[in-house]
């Protein structure tokens, strides 16, 4: 790995904003491309913070700060981005079902998704159903990730995938659920397409299902 994707890489792991940052920087002036950057720097240590999480080597405060490290380093690739056009694993929206106004989880499966490459539409907490709904006839979505933290919230989740059916759009998106007190059995009573239990894993099951 070169020296300026190694300043960024390891920014990220240690969740040192300027760091990365000025490792961005730097790399786009030396003319390296926006999307190696994306990849070499940033997705492939958030990939490995993803690891150590799922190993118990780093916990969600950890986490926490590498994801916002990342999405420091991303506020400035991301002009680069787009003028080169680079192309998003796919789209996610994701919320926190109706009713429920926990939002620390969602945001960091949010910003582990952004930082795999894939384009993520927050709708914030306390989303109903029917802007789900709204979202996926307007907005090009490949995927639908619900989040819950409450018993009395998860019913939303029930919902959501029945006013998706009754709209005769489920079979566009995939619809992935998680949070605290939903189970992997809960998710297939419902008839969603799968469940992840923390963020790293939500990106696995984004990239299962998508076939990334
Ligand atoms: Co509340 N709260 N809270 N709370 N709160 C819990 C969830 C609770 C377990 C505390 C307790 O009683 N022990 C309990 C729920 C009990 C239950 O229903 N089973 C509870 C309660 C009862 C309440 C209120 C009703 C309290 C009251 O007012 N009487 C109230 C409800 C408000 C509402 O939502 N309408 C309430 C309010 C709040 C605060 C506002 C004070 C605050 C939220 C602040 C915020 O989010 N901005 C809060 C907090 C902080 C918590 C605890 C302490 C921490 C939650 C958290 O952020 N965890 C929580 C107790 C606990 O969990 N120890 C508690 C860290 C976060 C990283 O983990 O959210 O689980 P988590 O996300 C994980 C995974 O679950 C997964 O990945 C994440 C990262 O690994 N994941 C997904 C989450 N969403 C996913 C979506 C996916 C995939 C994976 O999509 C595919």
């Amino acid at each position: 790995m070169s020296d300026q994707y190694k300043q960024i890489y390891d920014g990220v792991m240690e969740g040192n904003q300027a760091a990365v940052q000025d490792g961005v920087n730097a790399a786009l002036e030396a003319g390296l491309g926006a999307e190696e950057i994306l990849n070499q720097g940033m997705i492939s240590a958030m990939t490995e913070v993803g690891r150590l999480f799922e190993e118990g080597e780093y916990f969600v405060p950890e986490m926490l700060i590498a994801a916002r490290a990342m999405q420091a380093g991303l506020t400035i690739l991301r002009p680069a981005l787009a003028a080169a056009d680079v192309q998003p694993k796919g789209r996610v929206a994701i919320g926190t079902v109706k009713g429920d106004l926990h939002d620390i989880g969602k945001n960091l499966v949010a910003m582990m998704l952004e930082g795999a490459g894939y384009d993520v539409l927050d709708l914030g907490v306390d989303v109903a159903p029917e802007k789900y709904l709204e979202v996926v006839q307007n907005e090009s979505v490949d995927v639908i990730a619900l989040s819950a933290l409450l018993t009395t919230t998860m019913p939303s989740m029930k919902e959501t995938l029945k006013v998706l059916i009754d709209a005769g759009v489920r079979d566009q998106i995939k619809v992935i659920v998680g949070g605290a007190p939903v189970t992997d059995e809960y998710a297939q009573q419902i008839g969603a397409d799968g469940y992840s239990p923390d963020a790293s894993q939500a990106v696995k099951l984004a990239n299962l299902l998508l076939a990334n």
